[in-house]
């Protein structure tokens, strides 16, 4: 125990000089990183971390914590100094040391499930802030669901380029329309990014901007303790989401590059190192912090502890099913229910096959399975009548009013799936977005961070193909399937019908390490599962449908969603000619991609002619049909048209695939 005495002759700015001192002798070591921001936003870390922010540093991943985002991931040394001297078990001076070294816990980025204490990977600048919506709303929606034992606060520390990006805006608006007033922003305000001052390129006022957006936003002097803690106080106090401005000196204490780009990403050199030690005060070692200082530091780290033991004798207190349902919640596990639910379901669907859009199919999906499941949560960014994703059982969440379970996203899909990522991490709750699959493009880099983050993020993109008809090409996606798959550690689902849609649908919510899609049909689709089968069929990947029959195939015919029932119409018309075909589909192609060579081959067959059929381009499919194997499919954009003249002008048709198929057997 350091004595009394010691502790109170450690200032605030030996604790923010700390940090400051960490991060460049980090950056030097490594010859690379970003030592300006975790310099300039080290005084409101400080304040935030040692007066305000509920945390224990000894358990980072205590479920009631208040959470933090550096959204500019840019600035990781921030959060790696922090964790260090707060005192986080993992996070050693060795580990500093090998900072943005293979195999350390301090990569140039911060990376979620990769290093303890770290709540969302950041670097794409913009999409902390969005996942820190998510979060916000996850931590108000289980609050309206569970009560008091889930009461915190979500901290972001954003930069100019996290508010230059255009997701901020969708991700302010969104909060500041649903009043998410525990979510408060800190503005790294510092005028400068890597190309030189902002006024190169930015005229904003962001505190006007915030505003505008329903949040509560004023200026502080970033470098004030007393007014740093003066506005997280006003903004705790406050009905609306809050900005606080806070302007910052970036590289502060740096000699000669503070204030300036300079300052962003350059290790300092001897010279600018010495001044910088010297400017602030600071005589000691690389990695050596004195004592007393980081005994400050530690006891910052455990103020939060008797709230966390406090909150667990809480948690005792609760009645017991609603503990064991909360617990089950934080650990992610579907309910013990969730199987039965299934069967029961596929063998309805089965009893009654009926010709359905899967957008449609998966509406009835989710009417059955949200009422079993509490912490699925549907929504769209504005096509709700078409995404099909609202169901009784998820109401609508309003403003100041979180008991539902339903978000309308408003025209947002970037801010939509970085919120549905923010939701996830937060934990307890399945998040699920929505839209148009041509419109993932428009929030691809979320998607992208959902499966490096390995998490649990759904979302339903119906409107999968040129089956969307006369809305025409630019609304039809043809690249997006190929585009989705290549992301890895990411599952594109394609179901053909309304018993594959609920086994997608199943294998996406049981996916806890990897998010999924669901690309799903305008048009209506024949069934093409008629009899029921306990298991998941999908769960395979690829799979066969319809056998050969008269003889070992001579073709094989793999195709995923509308065109399954397509391949299954060319088997018939080859059947009539002499010709035994099989049919394969594929609803999930990277999870067939990732089963052994062996139990490939199973599902490939052995038929001398293989034929893919998917109203999307071919990249990808060789995979599966080989080099040589013959692809009905999209080779450039769709057109404006009723969608059955799109499958003939486009030449997807049973009779183009049979007659490909037999000019191949003659050839
Ligand atoms: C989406 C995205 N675009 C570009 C970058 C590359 N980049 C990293 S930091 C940065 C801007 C730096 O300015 P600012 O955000 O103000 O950070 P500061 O220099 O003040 O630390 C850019 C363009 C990125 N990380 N993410
Ligand atoms: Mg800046």
């Amino acid at each position: 125990m350091a004595a009394p005495e010691t502790e109170a002759k450690v200032t605030h700015d030996e604790m923010a000089n700390a940090i400051r001192m960490l991060a460049v002798d980090a950056v030097d070591k490594a010859q690379s990183g970003h030592p300006g921001l975790p310099m300039g936003a080290a005084d409101i870390a400080t304040v935030l971390f040692t007066k305000v922010l509920k945390y224990d540093a000894a358990e980072p991943g205590w479920p009631d914590r208040d959470r933090f985002v550096l959204s500019c991931g840019h600035g990781s040394m921030l959060l790696y100094a922090l964790l260090y001297l707060t005192g986080e078990p993992h996070m050693t001076v060795a580990e500093l040391e090998r900072f943005r070294q293979l195999g350390s816990i301090t990569p140039g980025h911060p990376e979620y499930h990769h290093t303890p204490g770290i709540e969302t990977t950041t670097g794409p600048l913009g999409q902390g802030l969005g996942n820190a919506v998510g979060m916000a709303l996850a931590e108000r929606m289980l609050n309206a669901q569970f009560g008091e034992i889930v009461d915190h606060h979500t901290y972001v520390i954003a930069s100019d380029g996290d508010l230059m990006e255009g997701i901020s805006q969708e991700a302010i608006a969104i909060a500041g329309h649903l009043r998410l007033s525990r979510l408060i922003v800190f503005h790294d305000d510092n005028h400068v990014s890597i190309d030189g001052p902002l006024s190169l390129a930015d005229s904003v006022d962001q505190v006007k901007r915030f505003q505008a957006c329903n949040w509560n936003a004023f200026r502080i002097d970033g470098h004030d303790q007393a007014a740093i803690l003066r506005a997280i106080r006003k903004a705790q106090r406050s009905d609306k989401p809050t900005l606080i401005a806070c302007k910052t000196t970036i590289g502060f204490g740096m000699p000669t590059r503070a204030g300036t780009s300079k300052a962003h990403s350059e290790p300092l050199g001897p010279d600018e190192l010495a001044g910088t030690r010297r400017n602030l005060n600071w005589p000691y070692e690389p990695f050596v912090i004195p004592e007393p200082i980081l005994n400050a530091w530690r006891k910052a780290g455990r103020r939060g502890r008797p709230r966390r033991k406090a909150w667990l004798a809480a948690l005792q207190q609760l009645p017991a099913a609603t503990r064991a349902e909360f617990e089950r919640r934080l650990r992610g596990d579907l309910p013990a229910s969730f199987g039965d639910v299934v069967t029961e379901l596929k063998r309805k669907l089965a009893d009654d096959p009926a010709a359905v859009a899967t957008r449609k199919a998966s509406q009835g999906v989710l009417e059955v399975l949200a009422k079993s499941l509490p912490e699925l949560v549907t929504g769209s960014a504005d096509l709700t009548p078409s995404n099909n994703t609202k169901v009784a059982a998820t109401p609508e969440i309003k403003p100041s009013s979180y008991a539902g379970r339903y978000v309308h996203w408003g025209i947002r899909e970037h801010g939509m799936a970085a919120a549905v990522n923010g939701m996830a991490v937060h934990g307890g709750l399945i998040p699920s977005g929505a839209s148009f699959l041509t419109f993932s493009d428009y929030c691809r880099p979320a998607l992208r961070l959902s499966a490096l983050m390995g998490i649990r993020a759904i979302e339903v993109f119906t409107h999968d193909s040129i089956g969307l008809g006369e809305d025409g090409p630019t609304h039809q996606p043809v690249e997006h399937l190929a585009a989705l798959r290549a992301i890895p550690n990411f599952f594109v689902f394609r179901p053909a019908d309304q018993t594959e849609t609920l086994e997608c649908w199943q294998l996406a919510l049981e996916t806890k390490n990897a998010p999924s899609i669901l690309a799903l049909t305008r048009q209506s689709l024949p069934p093409v599962r008629r009899t029921f089968s306990a298991e998941n069929l999908c769960a395979a990947g690829a799979y066969e449908l319809a056998p050969a029959d008269g003889g070992p195939a001579k073709v094989s015919i793999f195709a995923s969603g509308s065109e399954v029932s397509l391949a299954l119409e060319a088997r018939q018309i080859l059947s009539g000619r002499g010709i035994a075909a099989r049919v394969v589909s594929v609803p999930c192609m990277e999870i067939f991609l990732q089963k052994n060579g062996a139990a490939r081959q199973k599902v490939i067959g052995e038929a001398p002619i293989r034929i893919g059929v998917e109203a999307g381009v071919r990249q990808g499919w060789d995979a599966i049909i080989g080099e040589d194997g013959i692809f009905v499919g999209m080779t450039g954009f769709g057109a404006s048209a009723p969608y059955k003249d799109l499958y003939k002008h486009f030449k997807i048709t049973p009779e183009a695939v049979a007659d490909a198929a037999v000019r191949r057997c003659e050839g």
